[in-house]
């Protein structure tokens, strides 16, 4: 009875990711933001975002956006000004692109043909269309008729945790076969605002955000003869945290995404954290944080600080996390993916001896507008 259960348990069969290729270094990008929003004469502003850059322990980011770009549609650039259509034209023709580039990545990992998903999930908070943005990424790759299709937009950061909970869901309660293709995307396209010295979260956005898109294959009752777990879904859970929605806010504007960012989100993260890890692993018998591995949204350094800080964990086991912020910013959903990914490909790389740094029990945390906190409790396997 008990390796019935084992077999159902849903798994990671393959996981991608994919940028748009223009990198933007961030020693230049002061530079770069305010020469293309035309803003240099705001000197004092630049130091500051200088100063956010700086801190924000990013070395490089992906952005579709270009000063070209922003020359074609100079709305974008200008603060306020009504922008939403011009960059709706690009997400929606962008955000499934990026995707597939991702999605094609994690089907040839996965090795099996295009016939064998059954469902789709797609996530964006970048960009909203009719029919929705898993339909022309269907449409594009060429996905069976019969794959049944879920559009998640507007979850922010959390989306991709949220897409491995469903998937989790539809493997284990869908008979053997069931295969899904989890596909996260998000464009900076949506957000990018020119600087303003009375709305300074849009400093924060502008010092930290990013592009990217993530793809994994979930399934449960693998045909082991041609499929291999990555990593075991154990449980995957939401909780919203109490009177704490306007940590972090997204209005959808003439102007494109209007948001806001409280300097009290990684606090308010911070003191829920240690709860979350109690109520989670408690009952498997777990107490010793740093005996996980983890992969936490790079929401921003403070985040990250917050979380080794409250769960007094070592430098080590933040590294998979601290890397993907480092080398592609906040790419808000997709995040968590980059960091699954670059976990089990450096865990092969040194020799260790499972897909999460040598240690067995694992946690993925995706947080974002609710403020919501996803958890998703993973066992890593064996590297042969
Ligand atoms: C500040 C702030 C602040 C420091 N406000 N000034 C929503 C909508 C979308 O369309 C898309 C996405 C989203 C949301 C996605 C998310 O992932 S939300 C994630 C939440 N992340 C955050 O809230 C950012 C967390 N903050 C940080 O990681 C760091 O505070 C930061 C990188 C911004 C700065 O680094 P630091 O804290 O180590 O450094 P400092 O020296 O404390 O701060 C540098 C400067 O930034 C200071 O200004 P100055 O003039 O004294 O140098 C701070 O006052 C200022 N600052 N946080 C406005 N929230």
């Amino acid at each position: 009875m008990a390796s019935k259960v084992e077999s159902r348990q849903a798994a990671v069969l393959a996981i991608a990711t994919a940028n748009p290729p223009n990198i933007f270094y961030q020693a230049d990008y002061p530079d770069f933001y305010f020469r293309v929003t035309k803003s240099e004469h705001m000197t004092q502003l630049k130091d500051k975002f200088k100063r956010m850059c700086e801190k924000s322990m990013i070395r490089k980011r992906h952005m579709y956006l270009t000063e070209d770009v922003i020359k074609e549609n100079p709305n974008i650039g200008i603060l306020n000004a009504p922008s939403f259509n011009a960059r709706q034209e690009i997400m929606v023709e962008e955000v499934p692109k990026l995707g597939k580039e991702a999605a094609l990545k994690a089907i040839k990992e996965w090795g099996q043909p295009l016939s064998k998903l059954t469902h789709l999930i797609f996530c964006t908070s970048s960009g909203v269309n009719m029919p929705s943005a898993d339909y022309h990424l269907a449409k594009i790759m060429g996905l069976p008729p019969y794959v049944q299709r879920t559009m998640i937009y507007q979850q922010g950061c959390f989306a991709g945790a949220t897409a491995l909970r469903l998937a989790k869901d539809i493997a284990e309660n869908n008979g053997g076969h069931t295969r899904i293709l989890i596909v996260c995307v998000e464009l900076m396209v949506v957000c990018f605002q020119a600087p303003s010295d009375t709305y300074l979260d849009l400093l924060v956005g502008n010092a930290i955000f990013s592009d990217g898109a993530a793809a994994a294959i979930v399934g449960a009752d693998l045909d082991t003869t041609t499929e291999r777990p990555i990593f075991n879904i154990v449980s995957a859970n939401q909780t919203t945290i109490p009177d704490s929605e306007d940590g972090i806010v997204g209005h959808i504007r003439e102007m494109g995404m209007k948001y806001y960012l409280s300097r009290t989100v990684p606090q308010v993260i911070g003191n829920n954290i240690v709860q979350c890890c109690r109520d989670t692993f408690t009952p498997l018998g777990i107490n010793d944080w740093n005996s996980m591995f983890y992969i936490v949204h790079p929401g921003g350094p403070a985040v990250l600080r917050m979380m080794e800080e409250k769960l007094g964990l070592s430098k080590e086991r933040m590294r998979a996390s601290w890397h993907v912020l480092s080398e592609y910013g906040n790419m808000q959903g997709p995040s968590v993916l980059f960091i699954l990914d670059e976990m089990r490909n450096k865990s092969m790389e040194e020799g260790k001896s499972t897909t999460g740094e040598g240690l067995e029990w694992g946690v993925m945390f995706g947080f974002g507008p609710g403020l919501t906190v996803e958890t998703v409790v993973l066992r890593s396997v064996a590297i042969n």
